[in-house]
């Protein structure tokens, strides 16, 4: 038993559990320090929400797939936090919204996305963009080291996936003109409130749904999706992801006895 082992039994396994998918991304050398202080971020947030996928959220996540599939060269980037807690699901949304992988990194090193190449490649990824110096490009809109990207991915993208992002590059992909699409539990953080589709869930919950959307939805004609994509309104999302919250938590407040879901 190594003391990574969650009990079944502890009441917050589940949470547990992808604490441990991120220590062990930490100790491979896929996450890097700071992805863990963003994770902690995010569960925090995700206490707020009730760890469920809220009705809200689930709508966003069909108004995502349905713009990947209407994309001409739709992208999905990696980090360091997703390809720990979701690699396979990545490879499975890129498979069937027929987007491209790219590694893309806050907080670059050669070493890191090696590691992240090769957990990709054993989830099954045949194609990874953004590892070869050769095909980089740099976008001066954005500020951070993630400004450089692989010009046969996300330079020429139309639509790209950016979960848990940080927001300068939202900003600076926004500016260039691309849709953008996040997950982020935090609907106040800059790239929450600056993409053209945020997913207020946690990324674990939300690929596997993303995926049986493009599923279902690649059936579909283009007139089709496009009337789902247009009747979508992100600061309508958003604002209902903050009432969502707010509503739960004056439940909360007002109830006798606060059943506590702390570790
Ligand atoms: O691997 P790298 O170098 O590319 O770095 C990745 C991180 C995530 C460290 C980097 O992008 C970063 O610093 O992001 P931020 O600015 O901390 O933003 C991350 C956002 O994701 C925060 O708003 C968190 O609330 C949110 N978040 C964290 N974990 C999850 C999440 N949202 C959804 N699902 C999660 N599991």
């Amino acid at each position: 038993m190594n003391n990574h082992e969650v009990s079944p039994k502890h009441p917050r396994a589940t949470s547990l559990r992808i604490r441990v998918q991120l220590v062990q991304g930490f100790e491979t050398g896929v996450t890097s320090l700071f992805g863990l202080f963003a994770h902690g971020r995010g569960e925090a947030f995700d206490y707020l929400i009730g760890e469920i996928t809220t009705e809200n959220a689930r709508r966003a996540i069909r108004v995502a797939a349905a713009c990947l599939l209407l994309a001409q060269n739709p992208v999905l980037s990696v980090n360091g936090n997703v390809a720990a807690l979701v690699p396979k699901e990545l490879v499975k949304l890129a498979k069937f919204s027929d987007a491209k992988l790219e590694i893309n990194l806050y907080h670059p090193s050669i070493k890191r996305a090696k590691a992240i190449a090769m957990v990709l490649r054993s989830a099954g990824a045949k194609e990874i963009y953004g590892t070869d110096s050769k095909f980089h490009e740099t976008i001066p809109e954005i500020f951070s080291d993630r400004r450089v990207v692989d010009h046969r991915g996300l330079f020429i993208a139309d639509s790209v996936f950016v979960p848990l992002e940080d927001g300068d590059r939202t900003e600076g992909l926004v500016k260039l003109g691309k849709q953008v699409i996040t997950v982020d539990l935090n609907p106040l953080s800059r790239t929450a409130q600056m993409a053209t589709i945020t997913i207020v869930d946690n990324v674990v919950r939300a690929l596997p749904l993303m995926i049986e959307f493009c599923k279902e939805l690649r059936k579909d004609s283009d007139d089709h999706l496009r009337k789902i994509a247009n009747n979508f309104d992100n600061r309508e999302n958003l604002s209902e992801a903050i009432r969502l919250i707010n509503e739960r938590l004056r439940i909360l407040a007002n109830t006798k006895s606060i059943q506590s879901t702390g570790e």
